[in-house]
């Protein structure tokens, strides 16, 4: 495994804006807190900040991501997107798209999502999308400040050296090629198809119809946990925003903004 660098990752860069302001570290907490730093302080649309590793990798509700150095892409985006906060979902849905759109030229390998933030391959969990923002008002309804969208990928690790009390099944793109994957070209790859479907974005196409057919979740079979209820039903569609549209035994319809999903086997 040979570490990034700054110069051998803008080597390769192929895209105007994203990932051109460039801060690589060996080693941070989480490339989220120091992106959102950034942030915070007027960094431009696009930076990037990646790591070969993280001492504090975060997951949504404080949980941790962790990857041995080296092992995996670990990484954060800053946007300044037209959005409003109900919308950020669509940060994370473009940035699924690209990691999907990244594997699949880069390895060959079919990729697909799992709602609201997984990156599915092989039938596990190959990454974790953590999108962060900051409003540019008080109001609920502000235009967003900033977004930070924070990418992991699991691309030359082996799941047994991760924690054993995972919430699903990990895996990498190694572990399923049976070989190692450069991260170079993978991260280039990522960055070209995020800037395209950003421009598309920001152009006000909503990429929701894309990320659906991406979902492996849809049309299965459910358990949804959020932070104060577990549901049982089956995973209908998911509306504009990204919240996942559950059918409960009852006839029901429940919208679920965020939570998470176990799909279960039919009986
Ligand atoms: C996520 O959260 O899946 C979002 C992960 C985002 C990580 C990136 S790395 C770069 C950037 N900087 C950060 O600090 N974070 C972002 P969530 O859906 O809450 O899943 C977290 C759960 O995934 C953990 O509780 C573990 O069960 C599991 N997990 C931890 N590390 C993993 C790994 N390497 N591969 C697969 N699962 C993992």
């Amino acid at each position: 495994m040979v570490a990034l660098s700054t110069e051998r990752i803008r080597a390769g860069l192929t895209t105007d804006f994203m990932g051109r302001n460039l801060v690589y570290l060996p080693e941070v907490g989480s490339t989220n807190d120091k992106a959102r730093e950034l942030a915070g302080a007027g960094a431009p649309e696009g930076t990037l900040v990646i790591a070969d590793h993280q001492t504090a990798g975060r997951g949504r509700l404080g949980r941790r991501w962790e990857a041995p150095f080296g092992a995996g892409l670990l990484m954060s985006l800053v946007f300044r997107p037209t959005l409003g906060p109900h919308q950020m979902q669509w940060l994370t849905m473009i940035c699924g798209l690209a990691v999907v759109d990244s594997v699949e030229s880069e390895t060959g390998l079919q990729a697909a999502l799992k709602w609201p933030n997984d990156v599915v391959v092989g039938g596990a969990k190959a990454g974790g999308i953590l999108t962060e923002f900051e409003l540019g008002g008080v109001q609920p309804d502000s235009q967003v400040d900033w977004a930070v969208v924070g990418i992991g990928l699991n691309v030359n690790l082996d799941p047994s050296q991760l924690p054993g009390d995972l919430l699903v099944p990990a895996t990498s793109l190694s572990q399923v090629l049976g070989r190692q994957v450069a991260r170079l070209p993978l991260l280039w790859a990522f960055l070209e198809a995020l800037e395209a479907r950003y421009l598309v974005l920001e152009s006000g196409h909503s990429p929701h119809q894309e990320w659906a057919e991406r979902l492996v979740t849809l049309d299965r079979p459910v358990t949804v946990s959020t932070s104060d209820r577990v549901l049982e039903g089956v995973a209908e569609g998911v509306d504009a925003n990204g919240a996942l549209l559950v059918r409960l035994a009852n006839g029901g319809l429940e919208t679920v903004v965020a939570g998470d999903v176990t799909l279960r086997v039919q009986d």
